[in-house]
């Protein structure tokens, strides 16, 4: 096991200590806007699935049967703190680089790959998947009480290559598998695994369709989500107008898009003030998505998405202000109406080969040998690839929450739970908040401060203190949850309470 002293400090306050820190904190000079939140008067929104919450892996993770494994329990127990409940999906650009490796025997494909592209994986990457890994994936999954969603090959895929691993995974995972999807990021093909020239959505459809027929034929039942695009959601709009016309289609019973807030790390716009702003990005994704997924009778899905492509960037998506961020990005896509949502993340080597081989943001540190996580946005980190530079740390047997972690767990807690309308107005602070009827009739309302120095300070209905989110500076790992039930007043007002956030802090209330 490696020995490693990892200057960042992480651990589940004591709930009095924090809640202490939320009550006694010095107002700022800036705080003492006057902002107010209250119920709004419609009806319930949406409502959230009760696996909501969900992570993302290279398939290329299977290459080591080890790591999802019912054996992997710190792994596991990282899982289940995010969310009871939740969706691992496996692909990634890697999943076009696997090959099912039935028996000790079977041969590796030979193949040829069009052209290298910066930020895909290295034209030489291979890998094998064994019927061992999908054994210890069922073990993994059981243990999590998560489900799958299986990415098999497109890129390189071929009816023959592709049903027996289809075959294998739906036999062993049973009503854990989700769907499959047929393909990553498609709407990047062009890039390197197919001619620019011809390559666009019917191109796709008219690949897609076919091996996903004969994938279904040979796995009765099989279910698919797609078209799993990087950015171009106008392309589920396109297929959507074009399904009912199809005369045999496979079983779609997803719509699916990814979403990375910003790129690439060195972009010196890629900071952490224009990371808590609002992204109208999201909302104009939002609508294109949903339309194409009611034209065809199907729920959407962000598969797969982080902070920051290529890998993420030091000290931004590594660090505190990510956890906000994520948060925050779960509760809009939670009242956005999706499905579901699938942070990426995953413990070194495979995801650098996803990206090239190496992480762009190492050379943006002032000493790449520094501890951090690899890839920097994982939500979940291993303790030994944290250690130094390079992407082939020696992973050891235990898992540690980072920053985008804790936001998914802060989220989590709306899994399950009925959107309500809010009326709120933070002033002058950047601040969100989202409302939600649990199954027991308690309305949940989580405030996000994500103001670098404004306190909030809010007139809203008496509330108890469920969480608090809250770290020391935007910029800095550590993060803290905090569990308790004391409320947080600093003065009673006459429709409610008049409660203080400080900056950069999220609370979790629920009303009495
Ligand atoms: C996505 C790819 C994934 C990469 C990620 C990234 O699907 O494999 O790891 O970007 O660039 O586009 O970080």
């Amino acid at each position: 096991m490696t020995t490693l002293s990892y200057p960042r400090r992480r651990f589940l306050h004591d709930a009095s200590l924090a809640l202490a820190a939320v009550a006694l904190r010095p107002t700022s000079l800036f705080a003492q806007t006057p902002s107010t939140l209250k119920l709004g008067t419609g009806a319930p929104t949406v409502t959230v699935p009760q696996d909501f919450i969900g992570l993302s892996y290279e398939a290329m993770q299977l290459e080591d049967p080890s790591f999802f494994s019912p054996k992997n329990s710190s792994l596991i127990a990282q899982f289940k703190a995010i969310s009871p409940r939740g969706v691992l999906r496996l692909g990634g650009n890697t999943s076009e680089f696997g090959w099912w490796k039935a028996t000790d025997s079977s041969q590796a494909p030979v193949r040829t790959r069009g052209k290298a592209d910066n930020g895909e994986p290295p034209p030489s990457t291979i890998f094998s998947i064994t019927p061992d890994a999908i054994r210890n994936l069922d073990g993994f999954l059981k243990a999590t009480g998560w489900t799958c969603i299986y990415g098999l090959n497109l890129g390189f895929g071929t009816t023959k290559a592709d049903i027996p691993e289809a075959q294998f995974v739906a036999q062993t995972l049973g009503s854990r598998l989700q769907y499959f999807q047929l393909g990553n990021e498609v709407d990047l093909f062009n890039r390197h695994l197919r001619d620019p020239k011809t390559w666009g959505v019917d191109q796709y459809l008219k690949e897609w369709i076919p091996l996903a027929l004969a994938i279904q034929k040979a796995v009765p039942g099989a279910k698919f989500g797609m078209p799993d695009v990087a950015s171009d959601v106008s392309w589920l709009p396109k297929i959507a107008d074009q399904w009912s016309s199809l005369a045999d289609k496979p079983n779609v019973t997803t719509l699916s898009h990814h979403y990375y807030w910003g790129g690439p790390p060195a972009s010196p716009k890629v900071n952490i003030e224009r990371l808590l702003q609002p992204s109208p990005a999201v909302a104009k994704k939002a609508a294109l998505a949903r339309e194409a997924a009611t034209k065809m009778g199907v729920p959407f899905r962000m598969t797969e998405g982080n902070t920051v492509y290529q890998g993420g960037k030091p000290g931004l998506s590594d660090v505190y202000a990510a956890a906000l961020w994520g948060a925050d990005y779960l509760f809009e896509l939670m009242s956005l109406g999706y499905c579901g949502v699938n942070l990426h993340g995953g413990s070194g080597h495979a995801q650098a080969v996803s990206v090239g081989g190496s992480l762009r943001g190492e050379q943006l540190m002032k000493d790449p040998s520094a501890p951090h996580p690899k890839p920097f946005y994982t939500p979940i980190a291993n303790e030994g690839t944290l250690a130094g530079s390079g992407v082939n740390g020696k992973l050891n047997n235990k898992y540690l929450l980072e920053p985008v972690g804790y936001g998914m767990k802060f989220a989590a807690r709306f899994s399950g739970t009925t959107m309500l309308p809010l009326d709120f107005n933070p002033g002058t602070v950047n601040a969100t908040a989202y409302a939600a009827r649990q199954k027991n009739g308690k309305v949940l309302v989580a405030v996000l401060n994500k103001d670098a120095t404004q306190d909030l300070t809010l007139t809203a209905p008496a509330a108890e203190i469920v969480e608090v989110l809250s770290g020391n500076a935007l910029d800095q790992n550590e993060t803290h949850i905090s569990h308790g039930s004391k409320s947080i007043r600093t003065s009673k007002a006459s429709s409610g309470e008049t409660i203080t956030i400080p900056a950069h802090t999220a609370v979790m209330l629920q009303l009495r």
